[in-house]
């Protein structure tokens, strides 16, 4: 420092240079102290004091005003302070940083499988339906300290804000989860949202229901033929929607009427998705008959057995209870007619599968034996049978078969033959050449005999009887 006394009229100027130093105060270990409501990583979610060291007072500049304390109500960043003693002595700059206040609470939303259902507390019901595992996604957003957990409750009724506020059965999430369908539950997804400062936002989402329960169709049956009008019905407890071939009803008992030849789709829809599908043909009693018209029991054959079977099965299942007296016996006609079409059939098929045709089914001509030769004959008789009774009732292929089976059969009777007679020739010359053969053996011997006789070196009684003509 530098002192200079300018100069009067008794003085000349004069000065004089002292050099001093000033150091500040030493700062204090536990300067001050910060004092709110804290969260985590030193966010408040209140006003925060700052409290300087027992003896000090405060201020945010050096030749500030100091006092007891400050007060912070909103997020500071860069703050410097500086502490005083009672003698008046100073510290240097002490580096506070930010004081991190959050008072807002966060903000979210949550999605039921991709939609925001986010509602107030008053005005959740349960309003949304599900038919399959529920994608649950809570969205959450904090801009100042950030959002430091995320908890959710299924509760199964609809709850006061209050009695949200008082669960403590959350559970923690990353913000995506899934609830497994079962059907005909009810529940309501609360939220709880919580910053780092520790502020908190709870709220609900719309209430669901999943319906895994298919719509039932009552008064007819899928793919059913009816030839009189049919009373429907549709259940369901979230039935929203049933069209027949696309136009809307308006009831859930409806009738579809007999038109010739018909076919109405029934498709119900409940809220949550699910979907039953009917087809149905309506027919008139003749129509139901269409498809054997042509048929007689001249011309059955197990080609038709099948359309037969058919109309004698919708004929046989239609709902008659409200047909009248006429419509009752066409019914009968057509049912009996199939009956006869269809025994017509199995006596054909009986007629070519009879005992003795199933009992040479195995025999060819190299496994025949002489025993099968009856069996044979017999089975051969009854496919020329079937053959000329049946005509009319056997298939070309049918037929083809038959003819085969008796070839096969020929086959089998003329390889008895050949064994029977190893070189070819009949019975009957067989027997020729052996009854020959004896006769000349026999003959020989005579005239062996007669000499042997003559020449009296055999004799008696017997030979003078055979050869009376030779004397001693
Ligand atoms: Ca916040
Ligand atoms: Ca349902």
């Amino acid at each position: 420092m530098r002192v200079t006394v300018a100069a009067d009229a008794d003085y000349e100027e004069a000065s004089a240079t002292r050099d001093f130093s000033i150091t500040y105060l030493t700062v204090p270990q536990e300067a001050y102290s910060l004092n709110g409501t804290e969260g985590t990583k030193g966010w408040y979610r209140s006003e925060v004091t700052l409290t300087p060291a027992e003896g000090y007072t405060v201020a945010t500049s050096l030749n500030g005003t100091y006092e007891a304390r400050l007060i912070y109500n909103d997020y500071t960043d860069g703050v410097v302070i500086y502490l005083k003693n009672a003698d008046g002595q100073m510290t240097d700059a002490i580096t506070v940083g930010a004081v991190k206040i959050d008072k807002t609470a966060p903000d979210g939303d949550v999605k039921l499988a991709g939609n925001s259902v986010k509602e107030a507390f008053d005005e959740i019901d349960f309003g949304l339906f599900f038919n399959k595992n529920l994608d649950v996604e809570i969205v959450a957003t904090d801009e100042e300290s950030g959002v430091a957990k995320i908890e959710y409750f299924k509760s199964d009724k609809v709850l006061t804000e209050e009695e949200v506020a008082a669960i403590t059965a959350w559970t923690t999430t990353e913000s995506n989860f899934s609830i497994t369908a079962t059907d005909g539950e009810k529940f309501v997804c609360y939220v709880r949202i919580t910053d780092t400062a520790g502020n908190v936002i709870c709220f609900g989402a719309k209430g669901a229901t999943f319906d895994l329960t298919a719509l039932a169709i009552s008064g007819i049956q899928n793919g059913g033929t009816y030839c009189l009008s049919q009373s429907v019905t549709v259940t369901d407890d979230n039935l929203v929607s049933v069209t027949v071939n696309g136009t809307e009803m308006t009831e859930e008992t409806f009738t579809l009427a007999v038109n010739e030849g018909t076919t109405y789709t029934i498709v119900a829809t409940d809220i949550a998705g699910n979907v039953t599908e009917y087809t149905v043909t309506m027919k008139t009693v003749e129509n139901l008959g269409e498809s054997i018209a042509d048929l007689t029991t001249g011309n059955v054959t197990s080609d038709n057995k099948n359309t037969v079977e058919e109309v004698k099965e919708v004929v046989e299942t239609v709902d008659a209870a409200n047909a009248t007296e006429t419509e009752k016996a066409a019914l009968k006609e057509i049912a009996d007619k199939c009956d006869e079409l269809l025994q017509k059939i199995e006596e054909a098929a009986a007629a070519c599968k009879t005992e003795n045709i199933v009992k040479v089914d195995q025999i060819t001509s190299d496994n025949v034996t002489p025993d099968d030769k009856e069996n044979l004959v017999a089975a051969k008789e009854d496919l020329q049978n079937a053959l000329e009774q049946y005509d009319g009732n056997l298939t070309s292929a049918e037929k083809a078969a038959i003819e085969s089976k008796i070839a096969s059969i020929d086959n089998a009777l003329d390889a008895i033959d050949k064994a029977e007679n190893p070189e070819g020739l009949s019975g009957g010359a067989i027997a020729g050449i052996v009854i020959g053969s004896v006769l000349g053996a026999l003959l020989i011997a005579y005239g062996v005999c007669a000499l042997l006789y003559k020449k009296k070196l055999i004799s008696g009684a017997f030979f003078e009887k055979i050869y009376p003509f030779i004397k001693d």
